[in-house]
């Protein structure tokens, strides 16, 4: 290579040496550091550590107009909202709390990253919920349960003493989106989370988190009075068991005085709970909400519950928890699964949203990608989250979205809240896939205001998190808009669910029936493919499940005829040459929904091998190898699938659609090494 060649290309790799990275800044790439306005340009009355964050974020990173940053009380209304009054000279945020300041701040740097005018602004914020939360799944060995990005980031044997930098990035990451608190812990909960010693290591997370607003809540295992406290039983209402909790609530509230409360995953899954002892899913929570209501603490009841029985599955939470309204507690809200089954791909909403009419309720999402590829696939999850939160549940008549039972909208709620099970491992890009990290973001934007549209978000989060360059922004978001569909499609379409590989539920295993074992844990369990059809039957005719929705919705969904057909065969067992709405028989709308799916991540692979010229080339390289992956999964899902349900169909592969490339019997003895219980 002659010099001046060799000058070119150090010329030319410059701009890629300078800015290749690994995804650890997420969102936050604000401009050029240190580069912010003067501290002379702060004025600000308070001096506090959320205050001191605000001014240092200016500081750092601010380029615009004089800031003013302005505590009234008046304002009290907002919660932790704020409003942002602005002219060319001077931007005034006002909170009645301090943490507001801080949303406040982002607020603006997110205005500034994404180039928008901050000359005329007149912005009143109020969050969409109070406690605004992500669930960690992780154990206290580091592993975590369906994490996808490595072991966890709470180094608990370090704790107390040494201290990762990452565990303040995590606070702020989380504040710059309005995530207000975390439980840091699995809902499959060691009892050892309450031993003295991790309470220790657990308050230096929270004062590291306070400054950033975010509160700790802490998931707890119904046991640990007996396994931890030596007691003869963990029975709600044994006085000794009373007298444990209460001891213990003491010893954390000493430790962290703003302690947020407990999560309680209970009678579920093999997990304890008072029902062991004869008592109520309300004894054992109302237990828990006395103990811990003189410090303002809540407790998070988990709704996910079912057994190996007779009912379906669908309907078990509805039938457990409907008799138990009004005999919570105010400081008890009852977590709910946006769907009735297990997070699937699609599900139809879970029925208990509205029917707890005296019960505070929650939604809780995934945003771990558990059922939905792991952190291979790209999907975007705003979709996801939108559909559930705008589904009408007819409770109080028309209009009564899950958005508006839960905010407090239609009822007056003592607390609202949403959750979200958290995607975020030690990886460096903290979700493993890059574009993991917009469900993240989407769901922190969602729940701080859930009128948000998928579109806004991901326009913003692209715009921050790679370029605002149209070239890019334009055919980024389209795929990410479609990403959540093409899963459905190449994975379980028009309503199919759960017919996954067993345990680690990556793959398709749709013949799996686990005689012996737990039904309700196997794929024919869901599909309940045959010779006339496939899918579900929960009308009338079958487990009724759809009487547990309110009119008229139970009359849409129980009728073959006006049933989405996104969720037809939720909802019926279908026969095979069953005429959909575009002409199709229900066999060639399943082949080709599955070609569909393949087809768009192929797109999705070309489009982004477009983007090269506008991506650093670590982020580039790694996503375009995971979408390598998605590629090779979907082709998988949709012949194991339809070769399965040929063999009931006995109908051809339509022959517009692409042949399958591999054997049935061969798909069938995949067995991947990646453990789980169910
Ligand atoms: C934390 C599903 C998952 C489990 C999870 C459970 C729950 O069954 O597969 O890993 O356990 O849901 O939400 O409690």
């Amino acid at each position: 290579m002659n010099n001046f060649r060799r000058y070119l290309l150090i010329f030319l790799l410059f701009p890629l040496l300078f800015f290749a990275e690994d995804g650890s800044k997420l969102w936050l790439r604000f401009p050029n550091a240190k580069t912010g306005i003067s501290a002379d340009k702060i004025i600000s009355k308070g001096k506090n550590p959320t205050i001191e964050i605000a001014k240092k974020e200016l500081m750092n990173y601010w380029q615009g107009q004089t800031i003013e940053l302005r505590t009234e009380k008046s304002l009290k209304n907002l919660k932790d909202g704020y409003t942002i009054k602005s002219n060319s000279d001077k931007i005034i945020i006002s909170a009645a709390k301090e943490s507001g300041l801080l949303y406040g701040v982002y607020h603006i740097l997110r205005l500034q990253q994404t180039k928008s005018d901050v000359s005329q602004l007149n912005i009143t914020e109020k969050p969409s919920y109070d406690v605004r939360i992500l669930n960690h799944w992780d154990n206290l060995d580091g592993t975590i349960e369906r994490g996808y990005a490595g072991h966890s980031l709470w180094k608990w044997e370090d704790l107390p003493n040494k201290i990762s930098p990452r565990y303040e990035e995590y606070a702020r990451a989380n504040a710059s989106i309005g995530i207000n608190s975390v439980v840091l812990n699995n809902v499959n909960a060691s009892p050892n989370m309450l031993r003295t010693d991790y309470l220790q290591k657990v308050k230096v997370l929270a004062d590291i988190f306070r400054p950033y607003g975010i509160k700790v809540y802490l998931s707890v295992n119904f046991s640990s009075p007996k396994v931890l406290g030596g007691l003869e039983n963990s029975d709600p209402l044994n006085k000794n068991v009373q007298q444990w909790w209460k001891e213990k609530a003491s010893e954390i509230y000493k430790l962290i005085p703003d302690f947020g409360g407990f999560l309680v995953k209970a009678n579920s899954e093999g997990q304890p709970g008072p029902q062991d002892y004869g008592r109520t899913h309300a004894d054992g929570a109302n237990m828990m909400a006395d103990i811990l209501k003189p410090y303002g603490g809540i407790v998070m009841w988990r709704a996910f519950v079912y057994s190996p029985s007779k009912e379906d599955r669908a309907k078990q939470a509805h039938l457990e928890f409907v008799p138990l309204d009004g005999k919570f507690r105010d400081n008890v809200i009852v977590q709910i699964k946006n769907g009735p089954i297990d997070f699937q791909p699609r599900e139809a909403f879970n029925p208990l949203f509205g029917a707890l009419k005296k019960t505070s309720e929650m939604v809780e999402f995934q945003i771990t990608q558990e059922y939905l590829g792991f952190s291979n696939h790209l999907v975007y999850l705003a979709p996801l989250f939108k559909e559930t939160l705008e589904s009408d549940t007819y409770s109080e008549g028309k209009g009564s979205t899950i958005a508006k039972i839960t905010d407090g909208t239609l009822r007056p709620n003592k607390i609202t809240g949403i959750a979200g099970v958290a995607n975020i491992g030690e990886d460096e890009n903290w979700t493993g896939n890059h574009f993991a990290q917009a469900n993240w973001y989407a769901f922190g934007r969602l729940v701080w205001n859930h009128e948000l549209s998928s579109e806004q978000i991901a326009d913003e989060w692209i715009k921050m998190t790679f370029t605002d360059d149209q070239n890019f922004l334009n055919p980024v978001k389209e795929m990410m808009l479609s990403s959540r569909e093409t899963t459905v499609d190449y994975i379980m379409p028009l309503g199919l669910h759960h017919i996954f590989a067993s345990g680690h539920h990556y793959g398709p295993e749709p013949w799996g029936d686990y005689k012996g074992g737990r039904p309700d844990w196997s794929p024919v369990y869901y599909h309940k493919a045959d010779a006339n059809g496939i899918g579900f039957d929960r009308t009338e005719t079958g487990s009724n499940a759809v009487s547990q929705y309110f009119p008229p919705l139970n009359e849409i969904y129980g009728n073959i005829k006006t049933c989405p057909e996104n969720l037809i065969l939720w909802f019926h067992h279908v026969p095979w040459n069953y005429q959909m709405n575009d002409g199709k028989t229900l066999w060639e709308e399943l082949c080709f929904k599955y070609d569909t799916g393949v087809k768009n991540v192929r797109d999705y692979q070309k489009l982004w091998d477009k983007m090269q010229p506008y991506v650093d080339e670590q982020r580039f390289t790694e996503v375009q190898s995971r979408l390598k992956i998605q590629a090779r999964d979907a082709v998988w899902w949709k012949d194991a699938c339809l070769l399965y349900f040929q063999t009931f169909s006995k109908m051809p592969i339509p022959y517009e659609i692409e042949r399958p490339v591999h054997e049935l019997e061969d798909l069938k003895k995949i067995k991947l090494d990646l453990k789980h219980h169910n």
